[in-house]
């Protein structure tokens, strides 16, 4: 069986390639999630065939309150939206809208070994925050190959943190085309320029479930309150001893994507010139001014009744020929249903 090109989305643009992102409403959206891959799906619909999904279905994971689920399920749309997502040049989707994605799942876990599963970084480090260890958990990144595989993309943007799943992603579609021929494309990661960005504990990775995120609508008195606790460099006891910007979370890394002046920035914490409150204060007033514009965005997003279920059909209805489609190939490969 040969592989079909994949289809344009119907009213957008045609041949062009085709991106797919998706993010769990497992949590409020974070720096993390903007500098690693927001920021990439806002450049990249201007480009590309863009679907962004809200991977309700993955969040089952962590969240175990159906009222819960529903309602930051409701806020990431929000969150979307408001750092630039827009509804005409991309399609905006909630995962369990699409029930085919779950079964395009179980059929892509008959070709994966269990032990490729085990060893996933993130499933061991979930694991170790304290996760349930379920079959979601373990299955999560099969999940993530059947988002993407079910649109045929071939870009994917995300956080540097996802590497090793895409790269599982690509050897399940090796897996898969070497048992039913070439049906699925292998999907490629985009990266932003930023590294892993780490939490305020300056240690692991800003993460949701770790609850050590700078949440990026969060008001700006708590913006402030949690930039002024971050941990910075650990031998800078004194004001006068001298820092090491690169191993610092303010200096050394986010101060990079909030000002064009983070070399002199750095100079003076290398020189002691300043010190590292200033530098945590001029880092909040700059992420707060940087998502002001934002944030009054997503307020009069929030303040539209009906807008997110309305944006969330529209999205629905635009992806849902392409999986349709896929999905009959598959059934055709694999041999299940009728001709
Ligand atoms: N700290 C991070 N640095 C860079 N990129 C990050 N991303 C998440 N955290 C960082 C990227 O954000 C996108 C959406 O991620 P997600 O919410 O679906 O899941 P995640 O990667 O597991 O993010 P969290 O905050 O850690 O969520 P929980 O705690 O619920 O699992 C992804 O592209 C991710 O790379």
């Amino acid at each position: 069986m040969t592989q079909t090109a994949a289809q344009p989305i119907s009213g957008l643009p045609q041949a062009r390639e085709r991106v797919f992102s998706g993010i769990q409403p497992s949590g409020a959206s974070h720096l993390g999630n903007y500098l690693g891959a927001q920021a990439n799906y806002v450049a990249m619909q201007a480009e590309y065939d863009a679907i962004y999904a809200i991977v309700d279905y993955h969040a089952l994971t962590t969240v175990h309150d159906g009222e819960e689920l529903r309602r930051l399920t409701h806020e990431m749309v929000l969150d979307l939206l408001a750092v630039g997502l827009d509804p005409d040049r991309c399609a905006l989707i909630r995962q369990s809208d699409m029930p085919e994605h779950a079964e395009l799942c179980w059929v892509l876990n008959t070709v994966v070994p269990v032990s490729w599963l085990e060893r996933t970084p993130t499933y061991k480090e979930k694991r170790q925050q304290g996760v349930d260890n379920s079959m979601g958990l373990l299955d999560y990144p099969v999940l993530q190959a059947a988002d993407i595989v079910i649109y045929k993309a071939t870009r994917v943007p995300v956080g540097k943190d996802q590497a090793a799943h895409l790269e599982l992603s690509r050897e399940i579609v090796r897996a898969f085309n070497r048992r039913y021929g070439s049906v699925f494309p292998e999907p490629q990661a985009v990266y932003t320029e930023s590294p892993v960005v780490l939490g305020i504990d300056g240690a692991t990775k800003m993460s949701k479930s770790a609850g050590n995120t700078i949440p990026i609508f969060a008001e700006p008195d708590e913006i402030r309150r949690l930039v002024m606790s971050m941990v910075t460099d650990p031998l800078r006891i004194k004001r006068t001893d001298p820092g090491r910007p690169e191993v610092c979370n303010v200096c050394g890394n986010l101060h990079r994507f909030f000002g064009g002046d983070y070399l002199q920035i750095q100079d003076g914490e290398r020189t002691a010139r300043t010190g590292c409150v200033e530098t945590k204060q001029l880092l909040a007033d700059r992420i707060i001014a940087f998502f002001e514009p934002m944030r009054e965005r997503r307020a009069e997003l929030a303040a539209t009744p009906g807008i997110v279920e309305e944006v969330l059909a529209a999205g629905a209805a635009k992806v849902r020929p392409l999986l349709v489609e896929t999905m009959r190939e598959v059934h055709d490969a694999v041999g299940i249903g009728t001709r």
